[in-house]
């Protein structure tokens, strides 16, 4: 049996968190048109016959401005840490930039293989566009392995897996058979909150928004959660609240449809919204949305 972590890197938006899921046939991280919708390095684990994958989706690299940023980028440094293999991904809809440098220049880096994944190929007609675009690729880095791929429509995926069942040692797996994150489920929940909101609303607001689980009672038949969704300015609030509370209610509504299908029993969703000002540059804040400071969360 084969085991290892795999790290997954690259500029915000080229599809890391959707080929975590991909990989792994669960949402395990959010997703969205948004730049930086992922801040934390999030593991999904894949067990199968050949042996066990444990997939480290990161943040998206950039030059931060913020103390958040600050942070996301320590996250895409811990995601590295210990990793068998990485994937640099590309987007050729958005060209190579100095963004992807900076992700490559981190494999680089690092003595683990890493292999390249132009991403959203499904997007790319016809297909030889691809090559101007794959040639500009290989002055990045010395990449084990060119793959062209769609994270979205799972296309060359059985591919990406043999190669990486190719690099990984003999090992046995580093979880129990049906550990599917390391996230738990608190922050899973805080998370799916925050993508009802990026994928609802827009301008400044989604890099603004942050989400904290207050409460959490599992005890009864009903999973009851409240949260508490941080913005920066009261006029953000006034957005997100909308008229009579209309959007308000309209979000918190979707959002808990998605946490009973990811949770797979009702919920009651009670959502809070709250203006910390400047939270993005104070480090207590940034700090305590750390999900592995969230402990007990059953
Ligand atoms: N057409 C197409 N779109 C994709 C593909 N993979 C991802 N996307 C879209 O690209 C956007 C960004 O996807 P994410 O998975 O959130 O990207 P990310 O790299 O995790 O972004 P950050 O977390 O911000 O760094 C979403 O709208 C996805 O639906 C793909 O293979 N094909
Ligand atoms: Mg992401």
């Amino acid at each position: 049996m084969k085991a290892g972590f795999v790290t997954i890197l690259g500029k915000p938006n080229v599809g890391k968190s959707t080929l975590l899921n991909s990989l792994v046939g669960t949402k395990v991280a959010i997703v969205s048109r948004r730049q930086q919708t992922t801040r934390d390095a999030i593991q999904g684990v894949l067990s199968e016959p050949r042996g066990q994958i444990v997939f480290v989706d990161s943040p998206g690299v950039h030059v931060p401005s913020k103390h958040l940023g600050k942070r996301m980028m320590q996250e895409v440094d811990r995601a590295t840490h210990g990793c068998h293999a990485t994937l640099v991904m590309t987007d050729p809809t958005s060209g190579l930039t100095a963004t992807d440098e900076m992700a490559a220049n981190l494999a680089k880096r690092l003595a683990a293989p890493a292999l390249l994944l132009v991403n959203k190929v499904d997007r790319i007609k016809p297909k030889e566009l691809l090559l101007p675009f794959l040639d500009r690729c290989r002055n990045l880095h010395d990449f084990a392995q060119f793959i062209p791929i769609s994270a979205l429509k799972r296309t060359n995926l059985d591919r990406l897996l043999h190669e990486l069942f190719e690099i990984l040692p003999e090992s046995p797996g580093y979880y129990p058979e049906g550990f599917v994150t390391d996230q738990p489920e608190r922050f899973l929940a805080a998370e799916l909150i925050r993508e009802r909101i990026l994928r609802e609303t827009h301008d400044e607001i989604p890099h603004s928004v942050a989400v904290q689980i207050e409460r959490w009672d599992g005890t009864g038949g009903k999973l009851r959660i409240w949260a508490v969704v941080a913005v920066e300015r009261s006029g953000q609030k006034a957005i997100l609240i909308g008229k009579g509370g209309e959007k308000m209610k309209q979000l918190a509504s979707k959002a808990r449809q998605s946490l009973e299908a990811r949770f797979d029993r009702p919920v009651r969703l009670e959502v809070f919204v709250q203006v910390r000002k400047n939270w993005r540059n104070r480090p207590r804040f940034v700090g305590e949305l750390d999900f592995r400071k969230i402990m007990g969360d059953t």
